[in-house]
């Protein structure tokens, strides 16, 4: 097996070769990049309020077509820090990776520079020197191989430099989980997962019997149950949204009624999530930041088209006067692939 797949690597072209494998990628800086942005508005600051004449680099890599990654871009910054892996399957005939760093603009980023690194410096076989220092190695295997770099972008010294990490593993190192590398929770078993069909079910729903016993089915329902997780988280609540909306209520009717006459937790989103928060329970909310979040439609409102031509109204707005506290953390990702 080892035989067929070192075969399929070193097949192709003197240039390509087959990966095969994961490619970690550590995107860690840039330095000295150009400034395209730069507007020739002396005191700028002054005009729109904020220092914006400077390039909004973000970096991504391609095996040929195929995206491999992209980081977040950082504003009005010459000298980025980005400090983001990536794990990524590849199982590709390739020449090489093409970093790209970029300019992020409101109409058409443009190009900072660009590296190509050829495949074949991460392609390197096991030979008598490597079976010296461990005997477990197999002559002929491909070997794992880690590359630091600091390269010039466009190979020239004043279009600045991009420093990453790159490291490939072979398939056969790989171990048989399907666990995905690199994630902030471990995998775990024995885990419970639950479908809802509506937020909430208000008696309408129909009689369903099952089984021969007379079963009958009860609609989960979603709102109230994820009021009870929260009232009962005791380390972390994470929540991940489109938009999360914290003025909306997780109760209704009586039950609203009564949370609000004796409850100890308040049913609306945002003052739970803040009480929560001031037990010393950690509260994380993710929330996407793509070009419906502001830019396209500035006001509070946007319009989120789901499929089957129905929509809902969102306030990607109404949680900011969360984000001024202490209490509360947000993880914002632009993508621009939706
Ligand atoms: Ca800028
Ligand atoms: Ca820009």
């Amino acid at each position: 097996m080892a035989a067929l797949l070192n075969k399929l690597m070193k097949r192709d072209s003197d240039d390509a070769c087959t990966l095969w494998g994961m490619l970690h990628i550590k995107i860690i800086q840039c330095t000295n990049l150009r400034n395209l942005d730069r507007l020739g508005i002396k005191n700028i600051k002054t005009i729109i309020g904020k220092d914006r004449d400077k390039s909004d680099p973000y970096v991504t890599a391609f095996l040929e077509d195929y995206r491999l990654l992209k980081t977040r871009h950082i504003d009005d910054d010459l000298d980025p820090k980005f400090n983001e892996d990536f794990y990524c399957p590849v199982g590709h005939c390739t020449k090489g990776i093409t970093f790209c760093v970029s300019d992020k603009d409101l109409l058409r980023d443009e190009s900072l520079g660009k590296y190509f690194l050829p495949v074949k410096e991460l392609i390197q076989t096991v030979d008598d020197k490597d079976i010296e220092a461990d005997s477990s190695l197999v002559k002929g295997d491909l070997k794992r191989v880690g590359l630091h770099k600091v390269v010039y972008l466009n190979k020239k010294k004043d279009h600045g430099t991009l420093e990453f990490f790159v490291e490939f593993i072979p398939v056969r190192m790989l171990g048989k989980t399907m666990e995905v590398p690199g994630t902030y929770f471990t995998q775990t078993n024995g885990n419970s997962v639950k479908l809802y069909m509506n937020a909430d079910d208000d008696g309408s729903s129909p009689l369903v019997k099952f089984g021969n016993d007379g079963k009958v089915w009860e609609p989960p329902r979603l709102w109230r149950d994820i009021y009870d997780a929260i009232c009962n988280a005791k380390t972390f609540v994470y929540m991940v949204g489109w938009s999360i909306d914290t003025d909306q209520y997780l109760l209704r009717g009586d039950e609203l009624e009564e949370a609000r006459a004796t409850g100890k937790y308040n049913p609306q989103i945002g003052p739970l999530l803040k009480q929560k928060a001031e037990e010393n329970v950690t509260v994380n909310l993710m929330q996407w930041d793509d070009y419906s979040s502001g830019v396209m439609f500035p006001g509070e409102f946007v319009i989120l088209l789901i499929s089957c031509c129905s929509f809902s109204m969102i306030q990607p707005t109404s949680n900011q006067p969360y984000a001024n506290t202490t209490l509360f953390y947000f993880f914002l990702r632009n993508d621009e692939d939706i």
